[in-house]
């Protein structure tokens, strides 16, 4: 009997587990990409690219392709495709898990401003002009033009296009993860003295947080949006053992 998974990824945890679910011959793994980079790394499955078409797209892809099992493995700040998910599967009665990772919490020496939104963040770098590391990606960038005393350094994977319509800004086209030491030299390198940053969690981009702390400077960082609850894990190995126990049962009671 093979159970046919999908796997909406986008993450380092999604690719993860898809190459661990896959191991499993009766287990057939499609894992699914929004499209938004140009070249998105190898995931190691079979992969579809490109929107569903909202919810009910979504749910007539789960009952054309049989899915017996969607699995919500995108980033915690991807809130309109887990809400789509939730969605579809309460509409096509199809099981969901989610890998929910925990986000960050602020340590000893963190000098986070908490903040709603990018535009929240724009306002909250105040009046006098900093030098700012805008390390949220190229979707919200544009907000910061209400913010144009500052100079910023903007990374993404793919060219802010437009430029931004402010007079200081440096582009950095790069793709996590992103390690400590080379995060606190770009920082060094700038002088920086402020980081913009969702609160991704993982580990692919902390090194720009700890980089922060150990040169003291600000972190404004950007809450999670709510995401819907649907039954879900904190680690790839939890997520797998609990699609086990979805398809193996028996196997759980080791009789
Ligand atoms: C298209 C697939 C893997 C996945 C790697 C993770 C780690 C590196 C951290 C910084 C922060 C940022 C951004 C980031 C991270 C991982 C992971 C993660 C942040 C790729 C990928 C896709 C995307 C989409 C992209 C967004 C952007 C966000 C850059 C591939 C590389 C800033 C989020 O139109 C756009 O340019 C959209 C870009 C959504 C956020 C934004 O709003 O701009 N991710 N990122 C996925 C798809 O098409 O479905 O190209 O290979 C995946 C990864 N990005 O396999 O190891 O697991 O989170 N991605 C953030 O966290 O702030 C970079 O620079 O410090
Ligand atoms: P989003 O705002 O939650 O979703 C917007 C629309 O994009 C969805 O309604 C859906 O289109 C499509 N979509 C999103 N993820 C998809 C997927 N995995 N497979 C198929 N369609 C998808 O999404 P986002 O924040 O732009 O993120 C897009 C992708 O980048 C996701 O895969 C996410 O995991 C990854 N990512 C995002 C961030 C981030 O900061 N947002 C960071 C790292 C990785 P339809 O309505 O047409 O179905």
């Amino acid at each position: 009997m093979t159970h046919r998974i999908l796997i909406l990824g986008g993450t380092t945890e999604a690719r993860q587990l898809a190459g661990k679910l896959a191991r499993r011959t009766d287990f057939s793994v499609t894992l699914s990409l929004a499209g938004r980079t140009e070249s998105p790394v190898a995931q190691g499955v079979p992969l579809r690219v490109g929107g569903f078409g909202g919810a009910d797209g979504l749910a007539a892809y789960l009952s054309d392709n049989r899915i017996d099992l969607l699995i919500d493995a995108t980033h915690p700040y991807a809130a309109r495709i887990s809400a789509n998910a939730a969605e579809a599967t309460r509409q096509s009665g199809v099981p969901i898990l989610a890998l929910r990772r925990p986000g960050w919490e602020p340590v000893a020496g963190d000098r986070w401003t908490l903040v709603e939104s990018a535009a929240e963040a724009a306002k909250a770098l105040g009046e006098a002009p900093r030098r700012v590391f805008l390390a949220i990606g190229r979707q919200e960038a544009d907000v910061f033009e209400a913010a144009p005393r500052h100079r910023y350094l903007i990374r993404s994977v793919d060219p802010v296009e437009p430029k931004l319509a402010v007079p200081d800004a440096l582009y950095l086209l790069a793709r996590g993860p992103f390690p400590e030491p080379e995060e606190r030299a770009l920082i060094e390198r700038y002088g920086v003295d402020a980081v913009v940053s969702k609160n991704s969690g993982g580990e692919a981009t902390y090194g720009k947080i700890a980089a922060a702390r150990g040169l003291g400077i600000e972190v404004v960082m950007i809450r999670r949006p709510p995401l819907p609850d649907v039954p879900s894990a904190e680690t790839v190995d939890q997520l797998a053992a609990r699609v086990d126990h979805l398809f193996d049962p028996v196997a759980e009671r080791g009789v």
